[in-house]
């Protein structure tokens, strides 16, 4: 009859077309509503597994992306983040994961080595097509920002409220980027030894350009950002070494980076809108 014929061609997930590359997207308000709690956040995204998996329910996506942010003692911005990027996120269509790659300890903080472990934990995973690696306090404000990956490696944060929704400088590469893990294999990961603010961003930069590839950038109308303001971090003062070390890159970043990434994962754990991965990532030697 005709309701068993329904529901059986519903069960068959075959007979899904392929999602359209891009959807009618465009400039999006970003909100930040004043007593939001994580549990409004899980309300409002459903479709969303266990681990902050999700796929789109009526057409088949060719695209499967993770997004790795690196975490300490950020939980407020991370509730606005994840607020509004899995409404982002689901309007692309893609097959996503959000990992929140949280340091262990009171240790300086060191975000691109945070990253290195992100791209080991979610590889594993996944045979992800794309890795985003995104600060916890920028808010994409743009729908045709596709959180998918390039040809190259992707600059996405090339217009940033803080900076006057303009570059800061020209080889700026700090904010959200994205890399194929061939890319990210390529330029041999991020480096592992800048500990507290600084610095790493750029050393990323150079790694792209040394290892042969150019850097892509939305234009500034789509790669638009709100970073949450704040003040600065314990724990992540400005790094004296980092000059130095940014002098070394061209030396350093075929012995530094994925290849030899130690790290000892405390935990993991598939929570409603993310997979949380606590790491004990060491400290400055
Ligand atoms: N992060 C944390 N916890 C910390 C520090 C950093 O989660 O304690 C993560 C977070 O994802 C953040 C990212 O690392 O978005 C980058 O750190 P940041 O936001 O401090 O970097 P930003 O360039 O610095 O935004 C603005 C304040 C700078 C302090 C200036 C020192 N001269």
């Amino acid at each position: 009859d005709k309701l068993s014929l329904k529901a059986g061609s519903r069960e068959g997930s075959q007979t899904l077309t392929n999602c359209s590359i891009i959807s009618p997207l465009g400039p999006i308000r970003v909100q930040f509503p004043k007593s939001l709690t994580l549990e409004e956040v899980i309300r409002k995204n459903p479709d969303v597994t266990q681990g902050g998996l999700y796929k789109p329910l009526n057409c088949t996506s060719r695209k499967k992306t993770a997004i790795i942010i690196p975490h300490r003692n950020r939980e407020h911005h991370l509730k606005y983040l994840l607020y509004n990027l899995h409404p982002f996120l689901q309007l692309q269509q893609l097959n996503y994961g959000i990992y929140v790659i949280h340091q262990a300890g009171s240790f300086t903080f060191n975000r691109a080595k945070l990253m290195n472990v992100g791209f080991k934990e979610a590889m594993k995973d996944d045979d992800w097509d794309c890795l985003f690696f995104h600060d916890v306090d920028l808010i994409p404000e743009d729908g045709r920002n596709l959180y998918t990956c390039d040809r190259f490696p992707k600059h996405a944060s090339s217009a940033i409220d803080k900076f006057g929704y303009v570059l800061p400088y020209g080889s700026y590469f700090g904010g959200v980027c994205a890399f194929t893990p061939k890319q990210y294999m390529q330029i041999n990961g991020f480096p592992n030894n800048y500990w507290g603010w600084g610095g790493e961003d750029d050393d990323i930069g150079n790694r792209v350009v040394l290892s042969g590839m150019s850097v892509l950038r939305p234009s500034i109308v789509y790669g638009r950002y709100k970073m949450i303001q704040h003040s600065p971090d314990k724990g992540n003062e400005a790094n004296p070494e980092r000059w130095d070390l940014l002098d070394k890159t061209g030396q350093a970043w075929r012995q530094d980076g994925i290849n030899n990434l130690h790290y000892k994962l405390l935990s993991k754990e598939l929570l409603p809108l993310y997979a949380n991965i606590t790491v004990d990532i060491g400290f400055r030697p």
